[in-house]
């Protein structure tokens, strides 16, 4: 039986770090493991611009903490009025990866999102001469589809057209919560990937619904059913390397989550890494824990994996995590898996600054 596990340091290739109290209070979690994370743009007002995410940048270095390494991995939230040349010039300085689209109203913060798709095809012909990523929010936001399905419209309705039309564009379906986008993801090519976070791998609809409604479970796109929550887990652990791990980890404070319309969004980043091992386990797929948070995302972004190290073990009594965060933005309830995971990740010592 395999006690001990050292792997490559993993990425996070979808996160939200939010700003100010609430950036400080949670940035640790995700620097305490994680090497780079791409960094999504949702904040209010949004990231658009290459000022924007400059600035934004620097705020999240200053919150670094000092005995961390971590480096954050830039995204502009694309807009109707998103303008080509300055996106290429962030592009072409190295500070943004990737371009994220949110059809509007799609989940937190998407408001200034896509509506009419035809307005940014400038911008998506610009990216796929450069070679820059768009990461997808995919879900249609009309009234008339139904929550549970739209995610399997959108890819229909919209992404197999965008990418018809846009063949050489790079594409990362974010955060699949289907056996349709896992289906579409194997069959789309070289330059299409999906992302698939920690929660998704662990709950369905019932952990939200059945016997009492549980706010800390929900999230967009929300759980679906057993089926789609087994499709994901053998993605995940067959180590194709069109799919990698995004946590979507996304903390609002208790006060957002419990009321009567509570904030969509799961905090992942303290626990994911010891999550993520349990469920590699019990699927026999430890090997391929790997690929899937460490390797298969660095080679979808052209970039090198990390060099450092993460070790997992197995001990005999089961980690323990803090149940919140205590931020300057309030407390932040940590994901609950439903079971004890007796895996500890820790970063080999020498990944650290001093
Ligand atoms: N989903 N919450 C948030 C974003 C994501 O769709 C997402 O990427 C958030 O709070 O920013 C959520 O449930
Ligand atoms: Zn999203
Ligand atoms: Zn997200």
């Amino acid at each position: 039986m395999t006690t001990q596990l050292t792997i490559r340091r993993p990425d996070d290739w979808h996160l939200h770090l939010r700003d100010g109290e609430m950036l400080k209070g949670i940035l640790p979690s995700t620097s305490a493991h994680f090497g780079r994370a791409i960094i999504m743009p949702n904040l209010v007002p949004p990231v658009v611009t290459k000022a924007d995410a400059e600035a934004y940048h620097d705020r999240i270095r200053a919150a670094i903490p000092a005995d961390h390494t971590f480096e954050p991995l830039m995204t502009l939230y694309l807009t109707e009025d998103t303008n080509p040349d300055d996106l290429q010039a962030a592009a072409d300085s190295g500070l943004i990866k990737a371009v994220k689209l949110y059809p509007a109203g799609a989940t937190t913060n998407s408001q200034s999102g896509v509506r009419n798709f035809s307005k940014i095809a400038p911008v998506l012909e610009r990216m796929a001469e450069i070679g820059l990523p768009l990461c997808v929010h995919g879900e249609v936001t009309d009234s008339d589809v139904d929550i549970f399905d739209r995610e399997a419209v959108f890819i229909d309705r919209v992404l197999e057209p965008l990418r018809n039309h846009h063949k050489d564009l790079r594409v990362i379906m974010e955060h699949i919560t289907t056996k349709d986008g896992v289906d579409y993801a194997k069959q789309g090519g070289e330059n299409l990937a999906a992302t698939i976070t920690t929660h998704h791998l662990i709950i369905n609809r019932n952990d939200i619904l059945a016997g009492g409604i549980k706010p800390h479970f929900y999230c967009l796109p929300v759980a679906k059913r057993e089926e789609h929550r087994l499709a994901l887990r053998a993605a995940a652990v067959s180590g194709s390397d069109r799919f990698f791990l995004g946590t979507d980890s996304a903390p609002h404070n208790d006060d957002n989550k419990l009321c009567a319309c509570g904030c969509a969004g799961i905090f992942t980043a303290i626990n994911t890494m010891s999550c993520l091992a349990h469920v590699f386990e019990e699927e026999a797929a430890l090997d391929k824990l790997e690929a899937f948070t460490s390797l298969n995302g660095p080679k979808f972004y052209n970039l090198p994996a990390n060099s450092e190290r993460m070790t997992l073990i197995k001990r005999d009594k089961p980690t323990i995590f803090p149940k919140q965060i205590i931020t300057g933005a309030g407390n932040v309830t940590v994901f609950d898996p439903g079971f004890k995971s007796h895996w500890d990740a820790t970063l080999t010592a020498d990944c650290r600054n001093n």
